[in-house]
């Protein structure tokens, strides 16, 4: 009896404190701006806020004054009224762009002007008079991103007291790329259809439009590639430019320049040459003309982004020309307009038996120092293909004459597309804190793509955007931690993956410690979780062909040799893995001596690349004493444990968060603990039919038959 009551109060409190929650969609991503419900931190703030003052009306400053005025109301719970006088001297909050408003100058030390560069900011509280808060820059945008810092600080409920922040970008060029196509399907999407819609352009402006361009200037992205890498030369006809400049014109006030990417023979599909060959002269106007009919409608157009010769997609190669040949051509065209060309270096060819490790290598090693000013080599993390766990690509150490963009996969192709939940920032941290060695110890590929290590000017980082016209936008909830990660990192490489996702957590669910600390430590283990279900021990490329959805490693009937799940593991009677040192493909010499030391011996490579570099046999003796085959099974076995700890954690924080939310996201994990069985099965059982041996006692048998996983299909999975 007593129970039963206690169980009903328990209940009844539970109600009430979900209802009290409200629902929530995802649509507003991390900027929400809730009531602060503890009404002390709220009066100070209010009290601190004082009266504001925002002085400027460019379109910038005006998106950023909305910010600001829409974020404090629902803060504070507050309507502020904002004066345009930045020269009153009472207590409060005053923002404006130093280098044009001298009232503002007056109050912040040229020296920290000196540090915020063009894009960063200053927010300081004044040391002497009233107590004022002052954000500003030495330019518009400066002053947006400085407004979104410091709702930050609110959102995150960080004390306003005497605050010192002078923040800058690393990185130049952050930006966005979007795989995807005029038909508004999205190669390797997985949130629905592309947002951008071509077909109501340019005289419908969705919303979403302009909720896209404050999203991405909240944490930074100053760039968007609206198109697909497998292009179509049709973006560059004058009727789909206008749709581009609508789209331009919306960004612009946010700081994001669009960008393109270019067909290679677009001279030929949409300008009717006979051919495309970059060192042809009636070509080489053709792209002049083109990028002075586009800086025309969009004066700071950012300039284009080439897949060539690369997986079908035409190139210089085809005309026997070099990379080189191709990007200077296309540099040469937007040059006067002060352009960009960013070519990527994804490449590997049918022909070539050369392992596709080295391939890109191969091909622009030979290129460093022949690339126009103005043309960046766009890099993939690593060599083979946005894999769960890759080395960083040798590329990296290996170009120092080039400026080299950093290209991350944000979409999660290789990583459970839109079920799982899977926080990418350790990914990208390992690859940027990866030592190349290329200048000695130290020389990061953090530095590298900085360009500080070789003394190149510009500098980038690129995502693949995960973004579709899902009502959430990623599809998982949890994906947008990923958007949010890239564009966090690419302003500050040197974040933690602990601080940006503690920071996004607060501001897309809530600031209680009892939800913050189980899901930081969720979202922080879950990359490794997912490797350990999917790719241990350097496992990679073995999923499903075409959509790369789920497991296939038996797959061996692809035209091409490197399509071949088999190509990479190269499991045999004797082993597993792929060996790339001197007896194998030698990829490995593509790295400086010294960091490809730590991979080179088999008995010291770090086993988490183990069976990248090396062809192992079943009984080697891993470093805690297992046999490699019961430890591959120890692995598979963990990852899909951790997703069942994974989904009691989601379950503890239920009274804490929405219901909506909750809800997708147990039943995501629902899904993720499937889909990890499903891969540590099939894996495992395929394995087996090499390694001839049982698993370890005390292991729950696989559900199905090897033959049962071979035979599963899925002609409509998403994104391909
Ligand atoms: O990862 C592979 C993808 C292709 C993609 C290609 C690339 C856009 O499977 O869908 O094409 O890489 O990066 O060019």
């Amino acid at each position: 009896m007593k129970r039963s009551w206690l169980t009903y109060i328990i209940f009844l409190l539970l109600v009430m404190t979900t209802t009290g929650l409200k629902a929530e969609n995802g649509y507003d991503l991390w900027l929400r701006y809730p009531l602060i419900n503890e009404n002390s931190l709220r009066s100070t703030y209010i009290r601190q806020l004082g009266s504001v003052k925002f002085a400027g009306q460019s379109p910038t400053l005006i998106a950023a004054r909305e910010e600001l005025l829409s974020g404090l109301e629902g803060l504070t719970g507050r309507r502020f009224a904002i004066t345009n006088n930045s020269t009153r001297v009472s207590p409060g909050l005053i923002i404006g762009n130093a280098s044009n408003e001298q009232a503002v100058k007056q109050l912040v030390s040229p020296e920290l002007l000196r540090q915020c560069g063009p894009e960063g900011y200053l927010i300081t509280t004044t040391k002497t008079g009233p107590v004022r808060i002052i954000i500003s820059a030495n330019s518009d945008i400066g002053v947006l991103y400085g407004v979104f810092h410091f709702l930050r600080l609110m959102q995150t409920k960080q004390s306003l007291n005497n605050i010192h922040i002078v923040s800058a970008p690393r990185l130049q060029l952050r930006l966005l790329n979007h795989w995807d196509n005029l038909n508004r399907t999205v190669e390797r999407g997985y949130a629905g259809f592309s947002i951008w819609n071509w077909h109501t352009l340019p005289s419908y402006i969705d919303q979403r439009y302009i909720d896209y361009a404050r999203a991405n200037a909240s944490i930074g992205i100053n760039g968007t590639v609206l198109t697909n890498v497998n292009a179509n030369a049709m973006i560059l006809t004058p009727a789909y430019l206008l749709k581009v400049k609508a789209l331009a014109d919306v960004f612009r006030p946010y700081g994001i320049k669009v960008y393109l990417t270019a067909r290679f023979s677009a001279p030929i599909e949409s300008g009717g040459l006979k051919t495309a060959d970059p060192l042809n002269e009636e070509v080489r106007q053709w792209w002049k003309n083109k990028a002075k009919e586009i800086y025309a409608l969009i004066p700071d157009f950012g300039g284009f982004l080439v897949k060539a010769n690369s997986e079908g997609q035409p190139g210089p190669q085809d005309y026997k020309r070099t990379h080189a040949d191709g990007a200077n051509m296309l540099a040469e065209a937007v040059a006067p307009f002060n352009g960009i060309i960013i070519w990527r270096a994804f490449v590997y060819a049918a022909e070539n038996p050369v392992d596709r490790h080295k391939q890109a290598y191969d091909d622009f090693v030979p290129l460093d120092g022949k690339f126009n000013a103005n043309v960046m080599v766009q890099v993939k993390n690593g060599a083979i293909d946005f894999m769960p766990r890759e080395p960083y690509h040798p590329l990296f150490g290996a170009m120092p004459k080039t400026p080299l963009m950093m290209e991350f996969q944000v979409t999660q192709e290789y990583l459970g597309q839109s079920t799982n939940l899977v926080y990418l920032a350790p990914l990208f941290k390992e690859v940027l804190d990866s030592d190349t060695w290329s200048n000695g110890k130290g020389s990061t590929v953090a530095k590298v793509i900085e360009g500080s290590l070789n003394g190149h000017i510009l500098n980038g980082m690129a995502g693949v955007a995960n973004i579709g016209n899902d009502l959430n936008w990623c599809g998982h909830p949890f994906a947008q931690a990923n958007w949010y990660a890239l564009g966090r990192l690419a302003w500050d490489n040197s974040l933690s993956s602990e601080n940006i996702a503690d920071e996004w957590i607060r501001m897309s669910y809530t600031n209680d410690p009892r939800f913050i600390q189980p899901i930081l430590k969720m979202m922080l283990g879950s990359r490794e979780t997912m490797v350990n279900y999917m790719n241990p021990l350097g496992l990679h490329h073995i999923m499903g062909t075409g959509h790369h959805y789920g497991p296939a490693p038996w797959v061996n009937d692809q035209r091409r040799p490197e399509w071949n799940p088999v190509y990479y593991h190269k499991a045999d009677s004797i082993g597993i893995g792929f060996d790339r040192t001197s007896t194998g493909s030698n990829a490995l010499a593509q790295y400086h001596p010294e960091a490809r030391s730590q991979w080179e011996s088999i008995d010291r490579c770090d086993e988490k690349y183990l069976l990248w570099f090396h062809h192992v046999s079943w009984n080697h003796q891993m470093k805690n004493g297992r046999t490699l085959w019961n430890e591959l099974c120890y692995r598979y076995y963990e990852g899909a444990e951790a997703v069942k700890k994974m989904q009691r954690q989601w379950d503890d924080i239920r009274p804490l968060i929405d219901k909506e939310r909750f809800e997708q996201v147990r039943q995501l994990l629902a899904i993720q603990y499937n889909e990890a069985t499903w891969w540590r099965d099939a894996c495992l059982l395929y394995f087996q039919t090499f390694s001839r041996q049982p698993f370890p006692d005390g292991f729950e048998k696989p559900a199905q038959t090897l033959d049962y996983y071979k035979k599963l299909r899925f002609p409509y999975a998403p994104g391909n």
